[in-house]
């Protein structure tokens, strides 16, 4: 009765959950871009702007009609990258976010900006075989500003050149999107974007179950309260029943809970 009662109330409040991975090199935006995302989808949320360099991560929950997504944005200074491998496995999208004004004039042959050091480390996550045919969503970032290098030049100029090379990884679903995280241009168009692709590509990497507390309204507070209740009832039901029947008291640690 309690597994069954458990497995309908976890039926009844849970949904596909997704795990995106924001990366890119430190100070592309992932954070500005991530409080944006908080910006538009968590109603009481106001964006903090002001970004410091991320150490460790910054995870969040959206909730999406049918699914959750999970964003986690995870440093990207030299000395934390070594990290990201151990979250390729788990995660079923990365956005991968550009400095459009950091990379010189966009073509491999500019010596300014640090497009190279872009390119090495997309190839990288790319070649990673726990990455491999998730979806991949490229952010040229920054495209407010006038020194930005426009989307076009970054498709056929880095973009190109990466998916082209032999550790571009294998053929995959992919998008580049100009965006700006400091004023929210684009941000909605991104999550979209993924929250499709994951959605997509479910039967290669599957979602998990997950309920999420934080999102959900209180009457699953109210139902969580009621099925402790009625556990807690259960549970002493099924003592006395048993020290009727066979006088002795038994452990009642099996009761999973
Ligand atoms: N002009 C402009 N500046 C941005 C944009 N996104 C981020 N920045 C700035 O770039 C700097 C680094 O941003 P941050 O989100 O901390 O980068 P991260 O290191 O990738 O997390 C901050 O000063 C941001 O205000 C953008 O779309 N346009
Ligand atoms: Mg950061």
């Amino acid at each position: 009765m309690y597994h069954l009662a458990k497995g309908l109330y976890l039926w009844a409040t849970s949904k596909e959950e997704y795990s995106i991975l924001i990366l890119g090199l430190d100070n592309a935006g992932k954070t500005t871009f991530h409080e944006q995302i908080k910006a538009l989808f968590l109603p009481t949320h106001t964006p903090s702007l002001k970004t410091v360099p991320t150490v460790g991560q910054n995870v969040t929950t959206i909730t999406l009609p049918d699914i959750y997504l999970k964003f986690w944005d995870v440093g990207g200074q030299h000395s934390l990258r070594r990290l990201w491998q151990s979250y390729y496995i788990s995660c079923h999208a990365i956005i991968f976010v550009l400095d459009s004004t950091d990379i010189g004039d966009g073509s491999l042959n500019s010596d300014s900006g640090r497009l190279e050091e872009c390119k090495l480390v997309l190839e990288e996550v790319l070649g990673n075989s726990d990455t491999e045919g998730i979806p991949l969503l490229i952010l040229a970032n920054k495209q407010d500003r006038e020194d930005c290098v426009e989307v076009v030049r970054i498709k056929e100029g880095l973009v190109k050149q990466v998916f082209e090379g032999e550790k571009g990884g294998s053929i995959r679903d992919s998008r580049v999107l100009p965006i700006s995280a400091l004023s929210g241009t684009g941000v909605r168009e991104a999550v979209e974007w993924v929250a499709s692709r994951v959605k997509w590509n479910k039967e290669g990497r599957p979602p998990v179950m997950s309920t999420s507390y934080t999102t959900l309204e209180p009457e699953i507070r109210k139902r969580e309260r009621w099925l402790e209740e009625f556990l807690n009832f259960g549970e002493a039901w099924r003592r006395m029943e048993k020290h009727h029947f066979y006088g002795i008291d038994f452990p009642s640690a099996h009761l999973v809970r």
